[in-house]
């Protein structure tokens, strides 16, 4: 089994919402960052987003879990117009311990990564070991709202 991370994003329609059918959807996910809300980055004038990081332990390869993401995607009904444009979800494989990619469909670790506040600030919650001696160049903005099990309450529990 290997460590993985995921992010998450969305900024189009009930934000939340897409981020816990996401999650839910993963079965190797073994922990969820506090959720952010963060001023979007590149692209059109669009909404603040709503950012996380999801950590698996996984069997999966890079490339099945860009498949996921992209499976997941498609469940959010996420449409393709412009680039770095609004989205109901959009879901990167960051990084896969011991694995790196550079395909033209695929590059991991994700090589904006490390540029942004909104994947390093809650990556940094769950893996110190990654998000080490970073320090944001933008300083963008990206509010924690609270912990993901406290704002997305388990599915028994939730009102539904
Ligand atoms: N692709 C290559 N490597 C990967 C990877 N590691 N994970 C390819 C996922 N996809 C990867 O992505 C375009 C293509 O990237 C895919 O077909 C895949 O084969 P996309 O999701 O269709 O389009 P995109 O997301 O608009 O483009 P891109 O370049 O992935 O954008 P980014 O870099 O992911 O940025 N601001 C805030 N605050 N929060 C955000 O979450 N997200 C973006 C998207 C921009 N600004 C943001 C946020
Ligand atoms: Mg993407």
């Amino acid at each position: 089994m290997t460590r993985a991370f995921l992010g998450l994003g969305s900024n189009l329609g009930d934000r939340m919402g897409y981020l816990k059918d996401a999650v839910a959807a993963m079965d190797d996910c073994v922990a969820v960052s506090g959720i952010y809300e963060t001023d979007p980055v590149g692209g059109p004038d669009q909404g603040r987003y709503l950012n996380v990081v999801a950590e698996l332990d996984t069997s999966r390869s890079a490339r099945d879990l860009l498949e996921l993401c992209q499976m997941l995607e498609a469940a959010a009904e996420r449409v393709r117009d412009v680039r770095w444009g609004p989205r109901t979800l959009d879901v990167d494989v960051l990084w896969v311990d011991g694995e790196t990619v550079d395909e033209p469909d695929l590059v991991v670790p994700h090589p904006r990564m490390f540029e942004r506040a909104f994947v390093m600030v809650p990556l940094g919650e769950l893996a110190p070991d990654l998000a080490e001696g970073w320090s944001d160049p933008a300083n963008g903005d990206c509010r924690r709202l609270g912990d993901w099990d406290e704002l997305v309450p388990p599915a028994s529990e939730g009102i539904s």
